[in-house]
């Protein structure tokens, strides 16, 4: 990347955001990556470079935080998630669908040269084949989520072919950090259960014990984000959202993998709302394109995330393991 590239983060305090403004100012310089959201970040993303406060439905605010930083890339983060935005569709769908017309068009215009912007396994929907669900395959989401991000799969296709805008995609799975809170998705009780199991040796999940579901630990998202951004163009021959897999396990599965470090740790069931959404995505994912096309490959697996979540999450919270 030449040294005169910007970079704008747009949710920049969220679960995935924290993180990964850290690593692109370890990456680009601190100077480079502009934090900015509708609330102040972690002190550490606050303290290491710039931060703006943005509304990113404010479009005029949008160019003007462009303009003064010169900015060339925008990652856009801002969303609502699949159980949040059940709860509010029609906002949810105004936030996920705008702001990206936002940055497409600003794009389009010419005050950006590169986007990144996240789908999900939500784009899948109970017509998909649920297991090692192929890239290419049936695609009716039935959450109000899930259809944006299949909507914004196909804009960001259409605006890479219509005008040659650099937009890159992943389709994350559930995201599992220790340093970020998740923010309001169905898959989040993978990241509750750890602190739950370290405070309180007990966790009532909120999806049935055999619910499977696709997973990925935070260092393997992040990772990836920074490998499609930084991958030839040539190379990126899916401008939708890549299938992105790291592992899959179900409630049951992960309490087990818990308890070879916390051998009291209990669990039990009490699925709500979010249960029916599970249901509708897939079990696994089969990634061979994002492994083709730019060498991705994950790292982590459920003993080796879990090992790691359990160190670095009883250092923060001060708890013994
Ligand atoms: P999050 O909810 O943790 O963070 C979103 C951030 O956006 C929040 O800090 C929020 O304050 C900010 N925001 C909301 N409205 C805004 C607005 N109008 N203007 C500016 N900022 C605003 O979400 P996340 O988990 O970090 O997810 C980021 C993206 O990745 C989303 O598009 C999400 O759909 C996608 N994704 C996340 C996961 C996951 O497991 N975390 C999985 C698949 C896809
Ligand atoms: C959610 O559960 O909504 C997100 C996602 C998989 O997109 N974590």
């Amino acid at each position: 990347m030449p040294q005169t590239d910007t970079i704008l983060v747009i949710g920049s305090s969220g679960q995935i955001g924290t993180e990964l403004v850290m690593n692109l100012r370890e990456q680009f310089g601190s100077s480079h990556v502009v934090a900015s959201d509708l609330k102040d970040a972690a002190p550490e993303v606050m303290e290491s470079g710039p931060f703006e406060t943005l509304d990113v439905l404010d479009r005029q605010r949008l160019h003007e935080i462009i303009s003064k930083y010169k900015v060339t890339q925008v990652y856009l983060l801002a969303a609502l998630l699949s159980a949040t935005a059940e709860q509010n569709p029609m906002f949810a769908w105004k936030l996920n669908m705008e702001s990206l017309f936002h940055v497409l068009e600003l794009a389009r215009e010419g005050h950006i040269k590169k986007i990144y912007w996240p789908s999900s396994i939500a784009v899948f929907g109970l017509t998909t084949p649920r297991d090692n669900t192929p890239q290419f395959t049936s695609i009716e989401p039935s959450t109000i989520y899930g259809i944006s991000k299949q909507a914004g799969e196909r804009w960001c296709e259409w605006y890479y072919k219509k005008y040659g805008v650099d937009t890159r995609s992943l389709r994350y799975p559930g995201l599992i950090g220790w340093k970020s809170a998740p923010g309001g998705g169905t898959t989040d009780y993978a990241v509750h259960i750890f602190h739950e199991a370290l405070k309180n040796n007990q966790y009532t999940s909120f999806l049935s014990e055999n619910t499977m579901l696709p997973m990925m630990y935070m260092p393997d998202a992040i990772r990836a984000t920074l490998e499609i951004m930084d991958a030839p163009a040539e190379q990126i021959r899916i401008r939708g959202g890549y299938n992105l897999a790291g592992m899959s396990f179900s409630p049951a599965e992960i309490a087990a993998e818990i308890r070879k470090h916390r051998p009291d740790f209990k669990i039990d069931y009490a699925p709500d709302f979010r249960q029916q959404i599970a249901d509708s995505w897939p079990r696994s994912i089969d990634d061979s394109e994002a492994r083709n096309h730019w060498n991705w490959k994950p790292e982590f697996d459920l003993d080796k995330m879990t090992s790691d979540m359990l160190i670095n999450l009883s250092k923060k919270l001060t708890v013994k393991l």
